[in-house]
């Protein structure tokens, strides 16, 4: 069976993992996992937060959930955060990143308010994620995106594409 890479798709709420995701998937073949829908879907929830009234993810159970599909490979994994999942899983992993004014905006316009809004705007400017990524995975498979136009999201994609190309053939 022909190899192929497991990608991790990360950044803040709004910097536009999922329209990069499925339209990544449907370029290369690869299947798209929303771990956030995963979730929702398998209510594969721990308690519930009451500041940002939103259930708690069960990591654990998210990460036995997709244990076979990325061993498996192939799989691109659409996540606002990526501590969770085990080093092992990724052959690359994208950190998406969205200008504060803009992803202001993108967050406004899917409805946050007050401390959700602002927290995550916060996160972006923080470079949480990025660092975050930095800390779990090796950094030299780490790479930073922007993604504040479709300019930006369609060299990311050929970008990307590319990337899969190449490692398919590198490994096969
Ligand atoms: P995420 O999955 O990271 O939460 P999304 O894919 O739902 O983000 O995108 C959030 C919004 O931003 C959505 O309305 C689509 C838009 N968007 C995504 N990528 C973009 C880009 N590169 N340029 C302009 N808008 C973009």
């Amino acid at each position: 069976m022909t190899k192929r890479p497991n990608i991790l798709l990360t950044g803040t709420p709004g910097v536009g993992k999922t329209t990069l995701g499925k339209e990544l998937s449907s370029r290369t073949g690869l299947t798209y996992v929303n771990v956030g829908d995963l979730a929702q879907e398998g209510q594969l929830y721990d308690g519930f937060d009451e500041d940002y009234q939103c259930p708690i993810l069960d990591e654990d159970r998210v990460v036995d959930e997709l244990e076979d599909k990325m061993e498996e490979g192939g799989v691109i994994v659409d996540y606002h955060g990526c501590d969770l999942f085990p080093e092992r899983w990724f052959h690359i992993v994208f950190v998406l990143r969205t200008d504060n004014t803009q992803l202001y905006n993108r967050l406004e316009a899917r409805g946050y308010t007050g401390k959700k809004l602002q927290d995550n705007v916060q996160c972006e400017i923080f470079q949480t994620i990025l660092e975050e990524a930095m800390e779990a995975y090796s950094e030299d498979i780490v790479h930073q995106l922007p993604s504040n136009s479709p300019e930006d999201l369609e060299r990311n994609l050929e970008q990307m594409s590319q990337w899969v190309e190449q490692w398919i053939k590198d490994h096969n």
